[in-house]
C-alpha cells in the first residue's frame, strides 16, 4: 500500500460517519490517506506526537474533524506548519454551530482553514487536500477539472430531466 500522505484526525470514533467523505473524496482521486481517532482533551499528548511528528512520515496535509468546543484542529495546527484543514461535526445539541464557532474563530497567527459543518464539509475537506496536493501535480490537476465537467454535466442533464416532467405535469 502506499504511504499516506494525509491525515485525517478525529476527535471520537462516533465522528467517523461524516469524516467517511473526507475518506470517500481522497479515495475517488487515488490519494492514500490515514485515519485515526485522537482527542485534544482526552488524549492530549498522542495528538501533539502525531501532528509533530507527521511531516517526517511523509503527511503533507491533516483533515481534522470535532464536535462541541472544537479545539483539535486549532491543537494540531499548533505543532506544525503543515495545513490544517477543520471539519466542525454536528454532534451536540447546537448541532454543529458550537464547533464551527470553535473551529473557524482561531486567532491571528495560528491558521486553520475550515470547511462547512458536517458531511459536506468534510467532502470539501477531502477535495480541498487534493486541490492542494494538485498545485504541484499536474496529473492530479487535470483529474480534477475531469470531475468538474462531468458535475457540470450531471447539472445540465438534471435540467433535461426538470423539463421531461414539466411536460409530463402539462406545465410545458
Ligand atoms: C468531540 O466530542 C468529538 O469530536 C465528538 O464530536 C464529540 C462527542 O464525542 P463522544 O462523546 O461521542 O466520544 O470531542
Amino acid at each position: 500500500m502506499e504511504k499516506p500522505v494525509i491525515g485525517i484526525l478525529m476527535g471520537s470514533d462516533s465522528d467517523y460517519e461524516v469524516m467517511r467523505e473526507a475518506a470517500r473524496a481522497l479515495q475517488e482521486f487515488d490519494v492514500p490517506f490515514e485515519m485515526l481517532v485522537s482527542s485534544a482533551h482526552r488524549s492530549p499528548q498522542r495528538t501533539l506526537e502525531y501532528a509533530a511528528n507527521a511531516r517526517e512520515r511523509g503527511i503533507r496535509a491533516f483533515i481534522v474533524g470535532a464536535g462541541a468546543a472544537a479545539h483539535l484542529a486549532g491543537v494540531v495546527a499548533s505543532k506544525t506548519t503543515l495545513p490544517v484543514i477543520a471539519v466542525p461535526i454536528d454532534s451536540t445539541a447546537l448541532k454543529g454551530l458550537d464547533a464551527l464557532l470553535a473551529t473557524v474563530q482561531m486567532p491571528g497567527g495560528i491558521p486553520v482553514a475550515s470547511m462547512a459543518i458536517g458531511k459536506a464539509g468534510a467532502k470539501n475537506a477531502g477535495l480541498f487536500a487534493v486541490q492542494l496536493l494538485a498545485a504541484t501535480d499536474a496529473d492530479l490537476a487535470a483529474r480534477l477539472d475531469a470531475s468538474r465537467t462531468a458535475m457540470a454535466d450531471s447539472v445540465a442533464e438534471k435540467s433535461e430531466r426538470l423539463q421531461q416532467r414539466l411536460s409530463a405535469d402539462g406545465l410545458a
